[in-house]
């Protein structure tokens, strides 16, 4: 009986800090999809207590992975564009298996022509499925420039554009995102102190478990921080990794273990 009590009371204890303790980064890892032509590769820098980063170049497509494909979660945090030059995309990576296959979420401040292609000021839920899954062969600039309609390997799966739905410089918004909670819901919450701008939920089964991580576009000086996750179920890896990213993804993660 003594121990069951002890039980309880150290799970409940886990319980409250996974929810209420930010989430160690120095786990996650950068990737950028640093296309021939176009920008750079993204420089994200770790702060010193290890629970936010900030991406500091005008980058091409750059993210910070958490490394953990799972289902069945809840992440929140806040981020912000910390200056006032540019006008380009800050946003999310979810459900992501490879580097071509994955679901974004992002925001432009600004429209704007680039790469043949058009981005509306606002927010958009996209889906990137590629053949290979490196998405250096299967996606371009293009795909992650264009948020108006489907282009290549991109389907858009919800919009909320506008002339006055852009993020505004420095300003702290709230992210909140339930993945795969209702099998096959992407639910996801922007918020603006506390006040809604965007709460959609798309319905695609598409991925239903991958990891999660920070992404921006064109965009330099994103802070992220704070992020907490709630529940999550962690999966083994889809087969389409092992067998199609092996040679990339799998061979440098089976050496960086040993
Ligand atoms: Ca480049
Ligand atoms: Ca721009
Ligand atoms: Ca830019």
């Amino acid at each position: 009986m003594k121990l069951k009590k002890i039980i309880i009371a150290v799970s409940a204890l886990f319980a409250i800090n996974s929810y209420a303790d930010p989430i160690d980064l120095s786990s996650w890892s950068e990737l950028t999809l640093n296309f021939p032509g176009g920008q750079n590769a993204g420089n994200w820098q770790l702060s010193a207590d290890k629970t936010s980063v900030i991406q500091q170049i005008n980058a091409d497509p750059s993210f910070y992975l958490n490394n953990i494909n799972q289902t069945s979660y809840s992440m929140d945090g806040s981020w912000q564009v910390l200056t006032g030059s540019d006008d380009d995309y800050m946003g999310f990576v979810f459900g992501y298996q490879n580097s071509s296959n994955f679901y974004l979420f992002d925001w432009k401040q600004g429209s704007q022509s680039y790469s043949g292609t058009y981005a509306n000021e606002g927010m958009t839920i996209k889906k990137m499925t590629g053949a290979t899954g490196d998405g250096l062969t299967d996606l371009s600039l293009a795909e992650f420039w264009e948020n108006g309609s489907d282009y290549g390997d991109m389907d858009i799966l919800a919009q909320n554009h506008g002339p006055a739905e852009g993020w505004l410089d420095g300003q702290l918004y709230d992210f909140h995102l339930d993945f795969n909670l209702t099998p096959g819901d992407i639910h996801i919450e922007i918020l603006q102190n506390g006040v809604s701008l965007w709460d959609v939920t798309v319905h695609d089964n598409t991925f239903t478990a991958g990891q999660f991580g920070f992404y921006n576009y064109s965009q330099q000086s994103v802070r992220y921080a704070g992020f907490e996750q709630t529940g999550g179920e962690e999966v083994p890896e889809p087969a389409f990794i092992l067998l199609f990213g092996f040679g990339l993804l799998g061979l440098r993660r089976i050496t960086k273990r040993k």
